[in-house]
């Protein structure tokens, strides 16, 4: 102690709410540790790296849209090549209560080598994402013994020693399944903890198609495939 904190945040077309967000992440206390904040750009035509910058951020750029697993992924190993200890991921798009922060930052101090956010699931959560987060998540107890009840919730924070135990190779959304089973199979302890549940967009992100993509991954990765 005290420990670099680095808070990547994967960034497509999110100028309208970035600003909000990076103002909203809380300083740490000092004896917790320094806080750097970067942001990928996942090749966004609008304002998004701007924004970063001006908020003050370290901002690396996809020329091209690769998605929200190879955007964390980036951002991830530049934030190892920068030297953190921890690492958190934080969505940009204001869904991911940053005075949770601390919260999951003192899961880690007390043990956990990764934790992540674990929404209800109840409005606001549109009903499709309550039954869709439901489905995936008893598959993934079902299939892998893992008993997070929200396996796609994307506000984490694992210690950086953790990440040959993680690291995930979808570039689309099933990142957020894939670290959880190796994590399984490295036998890192990831705790939960509850979060705000927060929908302030239309319906943007994930879909169906993510829902089912994911669960055909996750079923060949329980056949080894
Ligand atoms: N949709 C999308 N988001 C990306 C991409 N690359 C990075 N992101 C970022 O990844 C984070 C999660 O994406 P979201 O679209 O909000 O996914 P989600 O929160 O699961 O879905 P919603 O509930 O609809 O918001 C956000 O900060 C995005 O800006 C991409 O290619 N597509
Ligand atoms: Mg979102």
């Amino acid at each position: 102690m005290p420990y670099l904190i680095a808070i990547v945040i994967p960034a497509y077309h999110e100028a309208p709410r970035l600003r909000g967000v990076l103002t909203a992440i809380p300083w740490l206390l000092p004896e917790v540790g320094e806080r750097r904040v970067i942001v990928v750009d996942d090749g966004s035509t609008d304002a998004t790296a701007a924004v970063a910058r001006q908020a003050g951020a370290i901002v690396v750029r996809h020329r091209v849209n690769l998605g929200a697993g190879a955007a964390l992924r980036t951002g991830t190993e530049a934030a190892l090549k920068l030297g953190a200890d921890i690492v958190v991921h934080m969505d940009a798009d204001g869904q991911h209560p940053p005075e949770d922060l601390p919260r999951l930052i003192d899961t880690l101090l007390r043990g956990a080598d990764a934790v992540t956010g674990v929404r209800a699931f109840h409005r606001p959560m549109p009903w499709l994402f309550i039954f869709g987060n439901r489905f995936l998540s008893r598959v993934t107890r079902a299939l892998f013994g893992i008993a997070n009840p929200d396996t796609q919730c994307a506000y984490r924070a694992f210690w950086a020693w953790a990440w040959p135990s993680i690291c995930w190779e979808s570039t689309d959304y099933a990142f957020a399944s894939e670290m959880l089973v190796r994590a399984k199979r490295h036998g890192i302890q990831w705790d939960t903890i509850p979060i705000r549940t927060i929908y302030l967009d239309h319906y943007k992100g994930t879909g169906i198609g993510d829902g089912v993509r994911i669960f055909r991954k996750l079923v060949s990765w329980r056949l080894g495939a």
